[in-house]
């Protein structure tokens, strides 16, 4: 088999290139080694920058999300007891779109069958070769099958357990990591969202956030300790002590009811330097992993997907070089902004267990002078709704 770009695993990072370069007529086959029910069984991000929409549009799969999703024009800072609302298109003139993950995949799954472009789930040991010299090839195995792809580039986009980052010796590489004392407990629920907005709260007993997926459906999430056990976590329990974090006039209007998902996911920053080799490209959170807290990690993916197609279109298009030897330089930069922004934000509003009362007034400190300036509210708006590409 041949292709131009084979693209390892079918996430947004996957899908959004795979999608931009279908419709630009350049030939691709994407490889996953779940199944597609699987993928779109995972509750991830659910906020998303302008740049996220336009890449959505551009790829001809955003109409559902304009149908459906929610643009927000701020978000809610709540600190010692009171909510502080960020006006985030005052401030910027920009917004951004609350539309999950798991929606924006399957409409990127749609549109992919709809352009009769190539998938292939459920793909095991798939392994990229080759990428340092003229024939870069990926093999995988399907129904106990070995199949060859021979291509011009190799996308990597399989996430940071992924085989694409791992293939790179390790001399070549540099890596830098953060790993916080304490992960998120989230969960979903059919209940109306608290707030129309997103409250993000710093409270002494740990970090809350009341985010949602639609006008019925919440997402909460509070800080726990690394080894706390979901069993221990019955929905009464999570609501309590939910409540418990916000401002009194959210716990009292908050509605309850079950949950139907609920994990509890660890805290990282890391980045993977170079994010090309050759012929191989890292993109998303295979180069990278962000804290949740700011939001940034499936809009890094979107930049970085944006830069990668530019380059290769380039190539296809002008046989030019000069994008695909840019691609490392320009994605990083972008990646270092949001990979600090995340430690800010995520430093800022949880409760670290070495730093105690002192630390809890510095960040009660830091809170109200970003809510009381106008040059530090519009340095973490324009932060949040996304740097341009
Ligand atoms: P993905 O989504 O992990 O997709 C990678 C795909 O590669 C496949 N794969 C392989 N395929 C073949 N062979 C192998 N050896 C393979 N190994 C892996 C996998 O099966 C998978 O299908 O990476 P991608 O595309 O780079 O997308 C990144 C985003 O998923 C991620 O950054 C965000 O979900 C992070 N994130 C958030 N980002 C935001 O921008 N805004 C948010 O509000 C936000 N909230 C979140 C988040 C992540 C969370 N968790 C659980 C990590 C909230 C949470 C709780
Ligand atoms: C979410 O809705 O899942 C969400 C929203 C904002 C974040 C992280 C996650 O910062």
């Amino acid at each position: 088999m041949r292709t131009q770009v084979a693209i390892i695993g079918s996430g947004p990072a996957g899908l959004l290139l795979g999608q931009l370069l279908t419709n630009a007529g350049i030939d691709n086959i994407i490889l996953d080694r779940v199944s597609k029910d699987y993928i779109l069984g995972r509750v991830r991000a659910g906020v998303l920058e302008e740049g996220m929409v336009d890449m959505l549009d551009r790829a001809g799969a955003g109409e559902r999300m304009h149908r459906e999703g929610l643009p927000h024009d701020g978000f809610s800072l709540a600190f010692d007891g009171r909510d502080h609302r960020i006006d985030l298109f005052g401030l910027t003139g920009r917004r951004v779109m609350v539309y999950g993950q798991t929606e924006l995949t399957h409409d990127l799954m749609d549109k992919r069958e709809a352009s009769g472009g190539s998938s292939v789930y459920e793909a095991t040991n798939v392994m990229p070769h080759d990428f340092d010299g003229a024939g870069p090839y990926v093999t995988y195995e399907k129904d106990g099958v070995t199949h060859r792809i021979d291509c011009d580039f190799i996308a990597g986009c399989d996430g940071y357990h992924g085989v694409s980052r791992k293939s790179v010796p390790e001399s070549a590489l540099r890596t830098y990591e953060r790993i916080y004392p304490f992960g998120w407990l989230g969960i979903l629920a059919e209940v109306p969202p608290v707030s129309h907005e997103l409250i993000y709260a710093n409270h002494p007993r740990g970090f809350a956030l009341c985010s949602m997926r639609s006008h019925t459906r919440s997402r909460y999430y509070i800080q726990c300790a690394l080894d706390e056990k979901i069993e221990d976590w019955s929905d009464d329990r999570f609501y309590d002590e939910l409540r418990r974090r916000l401002p009194a006039e959210h716990a009292e209007n908050m509605v309850t009811g079950p949950s139907f998902e609920k994990s509890i996911a660890p805290l990282r920053s890391f980045v993977a330097e170079p994010m090309r080799f050759g012929k191989l490209f890292l993109v998303g959170d295979a180069a990278h992993i962000v804290p949740p807290t700011g939001a940034k990690g499936l809009n890094l993916a979107a930049s970085d997907v944006y830069y990668l197609f530019d380059g290769l279109l380039g190539y296809y298009a002008d046989k030019s070089l000069a994008g695909i030897d840019a691609y490392s330089e320009r994605a990083l930069k972008r990646v270092w902004r949001a990979v600090r922004f995340s430690w800010s934000m995520t430093t800022m509003l949880h409760r670290f267990p070495d730093t105690g009362e002192f630390g809890q007034k510095i960040q009660e400190t830091e809170l109200d002078y970003l809510v009381s300036s106008k040059a530090a509210s519009t340095a973490l708006a324009e932060n949040y709704v996304g740097l341009p590409y």
